[in-house]
């Protein structure tokens, strides 16, 4: 062990200390049992610490990872053991701000909160299971004794309604990992999560800002909140459970190097592409790869089950794209939107259906209303008017700090599997990053989102 990883043991044996304040856990190590603290199908309340526990703690050779839009997973340290405590539950996740869906994930979120540990370390996650039936958990490509498997009666019973098993095993790996339910259907419901192991020696070169990011797709049927786990089509397409416009923007200052991890666990594979630079692919779902594979490219796929990860050099200001360039993975289920207001596609030679955008905003109160000039004769043209340029910006009702200074109608480009890399320069990035922290101090209100007046119709 060398002395830093001394250090932060140390350190975060001290924070963590005394946080910890709910019933004791079960000590015994590999001793793994289902227990059914209720008669199975007795709804449960999730049991939450009174206080919050440690989060993973950057050290001087760590980076942490961001994961945009879900939390990561607190821990408390019991005997060198890290102490996890992980609950499957359902979970209202709102994937834009007209929609939300109704699905299942860990510890009130969706994706399930981020496993961050380290290279060598010991974890147990106390794991209880409040959904309305059974589940395990399936720690995918960690090398685990079988009996910490997660598949429901081959390795273990499967965990009841109520019930909790303690999973507990040491990291030897490295790398970008994931956990889910081993239910197919419980995936579609969205039980999966990230788990980060860092390298006890820092992967060289050096990163200096570290994102997660998870790939989902849903089935919700139009006027739906609860995804169909057997359909074979999928209309709302999120990173992190969150569909763009709606997506929390990656910052990056300009002239550093970036990281960014993706997981996919769906039912498509998704080619994501980088706007405006090229990348690396440095890891995979096996941990990290020889620097003799990598090349430039700018466009992974990422199919199910797998794990990617890219780096690049901020060489560029400007606020770049980064999507799955699947043409149906960049929308959003405009019928869902609409409603009762669905236009047809019967009915794509009617003039009315021409500005079906516009009426989709106006039924669902978005705020935004450009319409892109269209041509005189535009009807006449075969093809339109399915107003394929798509446009429907919400840029107040998505404002976050992360979204300070972009410019007017931004959001009007962005749908489905979509986030944008900001590589700003460095005072604006100190700028932005000044504005979260005042937002965490909870000043929302005052974070100065950016109200663009509309209606110029310019
Ligand atoms: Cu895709």
């Amino acid at each position: 062990m060398n002395s830093e990883r001394r250090k932060f043991l140390h350190g975060a044996a001290l924070l963590g200390g005394g946080l910890f304040a709910s019933r004791s856990m079960a000590d015994t190590q590999h001793e793994q049992h289902t227990q059914p603290a209720k008669k199975p199908g007795t709804p449960t309340k999730p049991t939450r610490p009174a206080k919050p526990l440690e989060s993973f703690q950057p050290t001087d050779v760590l980076t942490p990872v961001l994961t945009p839009d879900v939390p990561n997973l607190p821990f408390k340290v019991e005997n060198g053991v890290k102490v996890f405590h992980l609950i499957a539950e359902p979970v209202r996740r709102q994937l834009l701000p007209f929609k939300t869906m109704e699905v299942w994930g860990y510890s009130g979120s969706c994706p399930g909160p981020t496993i961050q540990a380290n290279q060598g370390d010991r974890v147990r996650i106390v794991f209880d299971n409040h959904l309305p039936e059974s589940t395990t958990i399936h720690w995918h490509g960690l090398e685990v004794p079988i009996d910490m498997d997660g598949v429901p009666y081959v390795s273990q019973k499967p965990v009841p309604p109520g019930g909790r098993y303690i999973y507990e095993f040491t990291l030897h790996q490295e790398g970008t990992y994931f956990y889910h339910s081993h239910g197919a259907m419980q995936e579609m419901m969205g039980m999966i999560g990230m788990f980060i192991l860092h390298p006890k020696k820092p992967y060289l070169p050096r990163v200096d800002h570290d994102f997660g990011i998870i790939l989902q797709g849903w089935a919700i049927l139009p006027n739906n909140s609860v995804p169909n786990t057997a359909n074979m089509e999928f209309n709302w397409l999120t990173f992190n459970g969150v569909s763009a416009p709606a997506t929390t923007p990656l910052l990056v200052r300009l002239g550093s190097r970036a990281r960014i991890r993706i997981v996919n666990l769906g039912m498509d594979h998704h080619p994501i592409h980088l706007h405006g630079h090229q990348f690396f692919i440095t890891g995979t779902e096996g941990g990290r790869a020889p620097e003799s594979t990598w090349y430039p490219t700018n466009t992974v796929l990422v199919g199910v089950a797998q794990a990617r990860d890219i780096e690049f050099d901020a060489k560029y200001p400007g606020d770049w794209m980064l999507h799955c360039h699947l043409p149906h993975h960049m929308m959003n289920s405009m019928s869902d939107l609409l409603g009762e207001r669905m236009i047809t596609t019967a009915a794509t030679n009617e003039p009315q259906a021409r500005s079906q955008m516009q009426a989709m905003a106006e039924s669902i109160g978005v705020a935004h209303l450009h319409h892109a000039p269209i041509a005189a004769n535009a009807n006449e043209v075969p093809g339109f008017p399915q107003d394929a340029f798509m446009e429907m910006g919400m840029d107040a009702a998505v404002a976050k700090p992360e979204t300070y200074g972009l410019p007017e109608n931004w959001s009007a480009a962005m749908m489905g599997m979509m986030t944008m890399v900001r590589i700003l320069p460095p005072e604006k990035y100190d700028e932005i990053m000044a504005l979260k922290r005042e937002g965490v101090k909870g000043k929302p209100a005052d974070s100065p989102a950016p109200q663009h007046p509309h209606g110029s119709g310019k």
